[in-house]
C-alpha cells in the first residue's frame, strides 16, 4: 500500500498539470473529515441517499427482487460508515431475510469501526469486511457462487473518469452472474448553485479534507508541504456535470519528498488535480452500459430529485 501510494505520488506530482489521486484522501484523518462532510448543511447528496433509503427501503427490496428464501451476499463497494446502508439492513433483519453483509472499502480503519458498529446495532447480521480498492476487489467476487447485491452508494463512481467508470462497470458486470442485481447511487446533474457549495463550504471541512492529502504525504512519505501556502479550489459547470477540486499553491515554492529522494517545483498559482466528481444522467448511464450485460430496470430518486439510485439487473 505504502509503495502504490508512493509511485502513484511520483507519478502525480511528476506529470504536467500535476495531480493526486483521490483514493488517497482516506487516511484515519480523512476519514473523519469525510463524516464531517457528510454531515455539513452543504453535502446534500448524503442527505438525499439516506432519504432514499429510509423512506423507500421496500421499494429497494421489491425492486432488487429479494426473495426470503434464497441466501444472499450484499456486498457494498466504498462502504464507508454504514449510515445508510444500515436502514436497509434492518429491514432485512427484522424481515428474516438469509444473507452475509460484505462491506468493502480502501480504509481498514474505517471498515473496523463499521463492523463494530454493526455488530452492536444489528447483532443478528453477519458481517465479512474485506480491505481494498474497487478494481482489486472485483476478481474475489468471482469466487463465491452465492446470488449477490452490489450496493455502491453515494456517487463514489463519480471519482471515476468516463473511461475508468465504463471499464469498472463492464467489469463488474463480467464478475456477477445473471439475476444479480446492482444498487448504483448517482449524484444527478443539477445547477452550479447547489453542487458547488458541497464541495466549497462555509466552515472550510472541504478544504481540510483536501489539504489532508499534503499532511498524508508529509507524514507517511517526509514531505514538507506547508499546508499554509496551498489553498482549496473547487470548480463546477452543469454544461459538463464534472465538480473538480484542485489544491493550488500560493507562492513559488519547493516541495522535498524524502522517501522518494527528490524536490518538486511549483509554480505560484500552480494547480494540482486531487478529485473528479461527476454528475449523472440517465444518458451517461446508459452510455456506459452499451457494453456489458448490465440494464437499468428500476431508479429510485429523493424528494428533490438530486440523486438518483439506479437498480440494475445482470
Ligand atoms: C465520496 C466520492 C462521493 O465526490 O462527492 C466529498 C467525496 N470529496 N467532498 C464526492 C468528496 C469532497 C465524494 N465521494
Amino acid at each position: 500500500m505504502n509503495n502504490n501510494f508512493l509511485n502513484d505520488v511520483d507519478k502525480g506530482l511528476s506529470s504536467t498539470p500535476k495531480y493526486l489521486l483521490s483514493k488517497y484522501f482516506y487516511d484515519k484523518k480523512g476519514d473523519a473529515l469525510f463524516v464531517d462532510i457528510m454531515n455539513m448543511p452543504e453535502y446534500y447528496l448524503t442527505r438525499a441517499e439516506f432519504d432514499i433509503f429510509k423512506n423507500q427501503t421496500q421499494n429497494i427490496i421489491k425492486a432488487l427482487q429479494l426473495n426470503k428464501n434464497t441466501f444472499f451476499e450484499l456486498i457494498e463497494l466504498g462502504a464507508g460508515d454504514g449510515t445508510k446502508t444500515k436502514e436497509l439492513l434492518k429491514v432485512l433483519d427484522t424481515e428474516n431475510y438469509d444473507f452475509n453483509y460484505v462491506p468493502i472499502d480502501i480504509s481498514q480503519n474505517a471498515l473496523d469501526q463499521l463492523k463494530q458498529s454493526v455488530n452492536k446495532e444489528l447483532p443478528n447480521v453477519k458481517t465479512t469486511t474485506k480491505q481494498g480498492d474497487y478494481f482489486n476487489v472485483l476478481a474475489s467476487l468471482k469466487q463465491s457462487n452465492h446470488p449477490k447485491i452490489i450496493l455502491f452508494l453515494g456517487s463514489n463512481l463519480g471519482n471515476l473518469s468516463d473511461v475508468q467508470a465504463e471499464d469498472f462497470l463492464s467489469k463488474l458486470s463480467d464478475s456477477l452472474r445473471p439475476n444479480d442485481k446492482v444498487l448504483l447511487g448517482l449524484d444527478l446533474i443539477k445547477s452550479r448553485d447547489i453542487v458547488l457549495p458541497a464541495y466549497n463550504d462555509s466552515q472550510g471541512i472541504t478544504k481540510r479534507f483536501n489539504l489532508n492529502l499534503l499532511d498524508r504525504i508529509n507524514n507517511e512519505l517526509g514531505a514538507d508541504f506547508d499546508t499554509n501556502t496551498f489553498i482549496h479550489q473547487p470548480e463546477y459547470t452543469e454544461e459538463e456535470g464534472i465538480a473538480r477540486s484542485y489544491i493550488v499553491s500560493t507562492t513559488n515554492q519547493n516541495v522535498t519528498v524524502k522517501s522518494l529522494n527528490k524536490t518538486f517545483h511549483f509554480m505560484e498559482g500552480e494547480r494540482v488535480h486531487t478529485e473528479t466528481s461527476r454528475k449523472y444522467n440517465d444518458t451517461i448511464l446508459n452510455s456506459y452500459l452499451k457494453n456489458t450485460s448490465l440494464q437499468v430496470i428500476d431508479k429510485l430518486m429523493d424528494s428533490n430529485t438530486y440523486f438518483a439510485d439506479y437498480i440494475l439487473d445482470k
